[in-house]
This record gives C-alpha cells, sequence and structure tokens, in this order.
C-alpha cells in the first residue's frame, strides 16, 4: 500500500478565471469546476442521495452489473488513471474486480485536494491497489502518469459521472481528442455519460424540493467570498435550472433578484447585476447514443461496449484508443 499526493499551487487561478468570468459582456459565467470545495462537494453527495437525482445510482447499477465483463475486455497489465476521483464508491467496483487478476497502480487526477482525501481513505483498504493521486488538472495529470507507464502496460482512463457533459459546447470533443493524444493505441477509456431524458425528469434533478442543488450552486459565491474577500449577498441570488433546447444541456444559473454591485475584495473589482441578470454556472450536456458513437470516432476511439441503465436512461462507454 502506498499513498502520495502531489501537489502544486494554483490559488490565484480561482481569482483570475472569476474576474474573467464575471467580466464577460452579455452572459457571466463562473467556471463549474470551482463548485467543488470541500462544502460543495458534501452537497453533491447529498444530490446523489435524492430522489430526483438518478444520475450516480444508475452508473453505480451499471458498474454493479457489468465490472467483471468491462475487466475482463482489457489488455493486461493495466494501469488505471481516474479523472475527478468523486468518492471512490465506483470505482471500487472496478478495482475490485481488476484486483482478481492483478496487482494495480490506480492514480486518481482531481483539482481538490479534498476530494483526492476522501478518495483515498475510501479506496485504501482494496487488497493489492497502490494508490498515487495527483492534485493537477485532468490532461496535466493524465500526462504524468502516461510519462511513468512502462513499456508493457496499457492505460484504462476512467471519465465517470457525465463529467464530460460539463465542457460546453465543440469543448467536449476537444477535451477527448487531446486526451486520445496522451494515450497509445489500445488503450482504453471508461467513460459515463447521461442521456437525453424528458424534462418532467430532468428539470427536477436540478432543482430539487429540497433545495440542495440551490445550496450547491449558490456556495460558489459562498466561496468567492470567503476565498477572494467578496460581498455577494447569497439571498439575493436565486437558483434557476434551465434546459437548452439547442444544445441539450440543462444549465444551473444565479439570477440576481435585484440590480446590485458586487465587490471583490481580492481582484479590486466591483461588478454590477441587473434586476434578473444571471450567472450561469454550469451546462450539462445529455447525450443521444448516436452522438457518442459518433464522438468516439472523431476523436480517435472505437466505442467497444455500452451499457445502459434500465431505470435512468445513462450510458457507460467502452472506448478504445485506435
Ligand atoms: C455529475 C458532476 C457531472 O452535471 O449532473 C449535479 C453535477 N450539477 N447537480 C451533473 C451536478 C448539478 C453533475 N456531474
Amino acid at each position: 500500500m502506498q499513498t502520495q499526493t502531489l501537489s502544486v499551487s494554483r490559488g490565484s487561478q480561482f481569482a483570475t478565471d472569476v474576474c474573467a468570468g464575471l467580466s464577460k459582456p452579455g452572459q457571466k459565467e463562473l467556471p463549474s469546476k470551482y463548485l467543488y470545495d470541500e462544502v460543495g462537494s458534501a452537497l453533491f453527495e447529498v444530490i446523489c442521495a435524492l430522489p430526483e437525482y438518478g444520475l450516480t445510482r444508475a452508473e453505480e447499477r451499471l458498474l454493479q452489473q457489468h465490472a467483471r465483463e468491462i475487466v475482463d475486455q482489457l489488455p493486461r497489465p493495466v494501469v488505471v488513471a481516474e479523472l475527478g476521483s468523486g468518492t471512490g464508491r465506483k470505482t471500487r467496483l472496478l478495482l475490485e474486480a481488476l484486483s482478481r487478476w492483478q496487482s494495480t497502480w490506480y492514480h486518481p487526477i482531481e483539482i481538490s485536494p479534498t476530494a483526492l482525501a476522501v478518495c483515498r481513505r475510501e479506496l485504501r483498504d482494496i487488497n493489492s491497489i497502490s494508490i498515487v493521486g495527483f492534485e493537477r488538472e485532468y490532461l496535466d495529470g493524465l500526462r504524468e502518469v502516461a510519462a511513468r507507464r512502462v513499456n508493457s502496460e496499457h492505460l484504462l482512463v476512467l471519465f465517470l459521472g457525465s463529467t464530460l457533459g460539463n465542457f460546453d459546447g465543440s469543448a467536449g470533443a476537444e477535451f477527448l481528442s487531446e486526451l486520445r493524444q496522451i494515450l497509445q493505441a489500445g488503450d482504453s477509456l471508461l467513460l459515463g455519460t447521461d442521456l437525453r431524458k424528458p424534462l418532467d425528469v430532468l428539470v427536477p434533478a436540478y432543482d430539487d424540493a429540497l433545495g440542495v442543488t440551490a445550496a450547491f450552486n449558490r456556495n460558489l459565491l459562498a466561496r468567492v467570498n470567503s476565498e477572494l474577500g467578496g460581498d455577494f449577498n447569497l439571498s439575493q441570488f436565486a437558483h434557476q435550472a434551465v434546459f437548452n433546447p439547442r444544445t441539450h444541456s440543462i444549465e444551473m444559473h444565479l439570477r440576481s433578484r435585484i440590480s446590485q454591485t458586487v465587490n471583490i475584495a481580492e481582484a479590486g473589482l466591483a461588478f454590477r447585476f441587473g434586476e434578473d441578470e444571471t450567472i450561469w454556472t454550469e451546462s450539462s450536456h445529455k447525450y443521444s447514443r448516436e452522438e457518442l458513437y459518433q464522438l468516439a470516432q472523431l476523436t480517435g476511439f472505437r466505442c467497444q461496449s455500452q451499457w445502459i441503465d434500465s431505470e435512468w436512461s445513462f450510458a457507460e462507454n467502452l472506448w478504445i484508443a485506435e
């Protein structure tokens, strides 16, 4: 058993990204990756337990049912890298299936040190797994993992939870193409993707009755306040979940209830908000099955297998780098 974290300092990047996003002419925005500080990660865990939010349970069911089948399709020996470590609950199913065959290196890659620590604590009891985490942006971390591999090893990249859907527009395809460049032919990608579904199921999943998703969204402002000396009045921003039919995405926004000015001390800047003006904080794209086959082809992969949950429209995809 071995655990360690390689970390870099990243503090001012948050300030830079927040100011750039709030200075945009037209739609103001904040990057969704900053939703996951300690409080945000804990709130996301609660979201996953909500009756309205079936996504995580669907993926867990798929991995429960098919982990062995997935693992049996991989070339061995395999080194596992995961983009976003989550809680490790889903990963455990795969690592346990793998550990029947071989001792395995597992590399969670994650910008949140809290999430990395949780994942390490959750998984360290699995026999014959060695965990080395990277506190890095996804592709930077993956490059490091790839650089450390020895010749006979194949990479399995886990990108679960439909996190790919949080890249908007063509950014998802660009990300996958870049990811493919880091891999060698024959390496694999296990990609979890939420599928299209009726709006009366989809919208409540992002606007739940308890208001947990609202708190998750507003926490982004709380974070700007505590980390950057902001003076956002959280009760003057309302959570909104809106379906965008053009992009097939559900978007989260924070809508200013009044016209107001917010100061961010760290940046020495003030930002004006009109009444009903929104900050766009996240897009969550919903895929069609055809779209996924095309996306694989477009980005240098072949879709080897796809598993669909029968209760909640979600697909687990095993792609092989060509
Ligand atoms: C599963 C992390 C991609 O888009 O559904 C949950 C996060 N946002 N509720 C998603 C999220 C609002 C999320 N990810």
